[in-house]
């Protein structure tokens, strides 16, 4: 079936930058005697040698993935290098990766509108630079073509038997009767080789890219060819890539409605679609997800490439699987104040570094309850709006938690059965900032910013303590004169247990290590086009001044010591303040799934995790099972999106209130329905 054509007006250039087993290269570079060996990043616990997060191309060569335990891989590959994961507060600390990210975007934002994607990924929309090119020095016209440009994998490039490689790439690149569409390519494999040089010369780290026409086929493409090569898609190579590209691999597929789209229609690759019309894809998945597919058949897609080099929001999570469960008040505090503590480090280190102001505080945690048919029930989130200083955010975040675990429990809290209580379980935590906004200039304004924040509160802290202590029973764990000696005992608990029962699922392993930074979906006036093209950290004159008036506010902000002598500061302007937790449940529960789903491999990964939970569990509490599905999403917010929505399919098996509605049932026919969106 023949493919709409779009506008040759429409033709774009967009690149998608993936880094090469990141951390692998992050640590390599830390330790340089470990280049060129075969070499994993790894969990930071030590059962079984740590779950493997990265692993470099040596390694990989040698049969090891990053599915296996650090004992797995020096079994498949005894000369295996294993790297910790950096930690501090007894979770992973990814701020060495984060930074390191951050080098790269600052180097590719120089060319053009740039997005950061993921921890250490980046879309490039390169039309302007590519444009100006063609116009000012084209390929045909250049003396030479740099190598790496010329290394180049061209997707349906028509090359006879015995011709050089790099000749014929130069030949597609010059060719005279090319269409504006590859003329404008050529010149997008020129400029992405030659900002791929360049973040290798100054960061020392490999990358690999997709060039094309949108970002969906960016992605697709940039992951053909690694590491440290880049892969093109010409327009005319679409439908081809497209026929044979099984349906999972399509970015927001790889989860339940993939899995529909299969059982349901029969459709195997992406290609499979295009026998189907608008009319009936949309009177099966609704009006916006019908067209969507369609388009995406057509490898059409209107997703712009967002100016956004700054994250959205910031967050720290961690999780406890297993018998690793947090069960008392005290231990929950223990580790909100570890996670608020960090939470509130980033928010200085961004009002100091980019004068950026976040204003909600939010909590997520993952519950279990230990005798409840309504085990499904998901622990709600709560948002207050946000209150500078680590004491504060400790504190708010707790009122928060307090607020959640007393909705999740319900009006009565015990409900006798027999003669056991019921009790609750908590299997992740995390705290996030986000509205995060530029703030005026001069310190006074800053002041009136935050006055102007403040808002009534309609449920004071102490009350939401009084009330949580009278319902649960876990709650008495919390008194006062407990608190310090069960906190020590479940702080050594945790600390045993570390060594054989942390990260037993080879999936929420990753969670703990996941300290999330979400991206922003909204530029900012340090994101624009422009502003990017003169690099991140460019700041003018009066920018840097006012960024020292700031770095002396950050420093206030952070020092609890500077509060307890009682000197003025940001914090006491919500001296007055009190938190009122809101339930974020609600617009975070849109993720409806088609019935038919069946389980992915990750979910037999899932089932066959439990049981080894369970086993392990056993050996110290007994019978707590351990529900996965109910993890955070945001916790991996950073990770890269396919492994994001890989994971969201397996964690989210039973979220589907009213499945089936949505099908052939126009109204309810938002892509939102299917699965969670991607809060970029
Ligand atoms: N990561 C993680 N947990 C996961 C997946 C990834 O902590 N389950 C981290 C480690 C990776 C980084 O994110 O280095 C980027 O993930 P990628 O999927 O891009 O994988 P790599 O960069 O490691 O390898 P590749 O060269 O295949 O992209």
């Amino acid at each position: 079936m023949p493919i709409a054509r779009p506008e040759t007006s429409d033709a774009r250039v967009i690149a998608h930058v993936d880094m090469d087993c990141f951390y692998v290269q992050v640590e390599q570079r830390r330790q340089p005697e470990l280049r060129g060996l075969p070499t994993a990043v790894v969990q930071y616990n030590e059962w079984q040698g740590g779950g493997l997060i990265a692993v470099s191309y040596e390694a990989r060569k040698c049969g090891v993935k990053r599915s296996m335990r650090g004992d797995e891989a020096k079994a498949a590959c005894p000369e295996i290098q294993l790297v910790q994961v950096p930690v501090a507060r007894g979770k992973a600390d990814l701020n060495t990766y984060r930074s390191a990210g951050s080098e790269v975007v600052s180097i590719l934002a120089q060319s053009g509108k740039c997005e950061r994607a993921s921890i250490d990924e980046v879309y490039l929309d390169l039309t302007d630079a590519a444009e100006s090119m063609l116009a000012d020095a084209p390929p045909e016209s250049l003396d030479s073509i740099d190598e790496e440009a010329l290394k180049s994998h061209i997707l349906g490039m028509s090359r006879n038997e015995g011709d050089d490689f790099k000749e014929s790439v130069r030949d597609w690149i010059c060719r005279k009767d090319a269409d504006r569409r590859d003329k404008l390519l050529g010149c997008g494999m020129i400029i992405v080789a030659e900002l791929r040089k360049q973040v290798l010369k100054e960061t020392e780290f490999s990358c690999s890219a997709g060039i094309a026409h949108n970002k969906m086929l960016a992605k697709l493409a940039s992951g053909m060819n690694k590491p440290a090569q880049q892969t093109v898609v010409p327009y005319s190579a679409v439908q081809e890539l497209l026929s044979s590209l099984p349906i999972k691999k399509m970015k927001q597929l790889g989860g339940k409605l993939g899995t529909s789209l299969q059982t349901d229609m029969g459709v195997n690759t992406v290609g499979d679609l295009l026998q189907f019309s608008e009319a009936k894809l949309q009177e099966h998945w609704g009006t916006n997800t019908g067209t969507w597919l369609w388009n995406i058949a057509r490898g059409i897609s209107g997703e712009e490439v967002q100016g956004r080099l700054l994250p959205k929001s910031h967050g720290s999570g961690k999780t406890f699987p297993g018998p690793r469960a947090l069960k008392s008040l005290s231990n929950v505090q223990h580790w909100l104040n570890q996670l608020s503590e960090e939470l509130s480090e980033r928010l200085s280190s961004d009002l100091d570094q980019n004068k950026r102001i976040a204003s909600t505080l939010t909590l997520h945690a993952s519950a279990f309850k230990s005798k409840d048919s309504d085990s499904h029930k998901k622990f709600p989130s709560k948002s207050c709006p946000l209150r500078y200083g680590v004491t504060k955010i400790q504190e708010d975040a707790f009122n928060l938690f307090q607020a959640a675990l007393r909705e999740y429990m319900g009006p009565f809290g015990i409900k006798p059965q027999g003669n056991k209580q019921e009790t609750w379980r908590i299997t992740g935590l995390s705290v996030s900032a986000s509205k995060i906004v530029d703030i005026p200039s001069g310190t006074s304004s800053i002041m009136r910013y935050f006055q102007s924040q403040s808002t009534v509160p309609s449920c004071s802290a102490d009350r939401c303590v009084q009330e949580y202590v009278e319902i649960t029973p876990s709650a008495s764990e919390g008194c006062s004169e407990q608190r310090s000696i069960e906190t020590q005992a479940a702080m050594s608990e945790e600390d045993i247990s570390t060594h054989y029962t942390e990260n037993i699922d080879p999936v929420p392993e990753k969670f703990p290590c996941q300290d999330f930074s979400c991206q922003s979906n909204e530029a900012t006036p340090f994101q624009t086009q422009s502003e990017s093209s003169k690099g991140t950290q460019r700041k003018t004159q009066s920018e840097s001044s006012k960024g020292t008036q700031m770095k002396r506010i950050g420093r206030k902000i952070n020092s609890s010591k500077e509060k307890s002598q009682g000197m003025p500061s940001i914090v006491d302007i919500f001296k007055n303040y009190i938190a009122t937790p809101q339930s974020k449940q609600e617009t975070e529960e849109d993720s409806t799934v088609p019935s038919t789903s069946k389980r992915n491999n990750f979910s037999s990964r899932s089932s066959h995790s439990s049981e080894v939970n369970q086993e392990v569990g056993e050996r110290k509490e007994t019978k707590w099972g351990y529900k996965i599905d109910e993890i955070d999403q945001s916790v991996f917010d950073e990770l890269p999106e396919e492994i994001q929505l890989e994971l969201r399919s397996f964690m989210r098996p039973n979220k589907r209130p009213n499945a089936g509605k949505s099908k052939g049932d126009g109204s309810a026919s938002s892509i939102a329905h299917y699965f969670p969106p991607l809060k970029r």
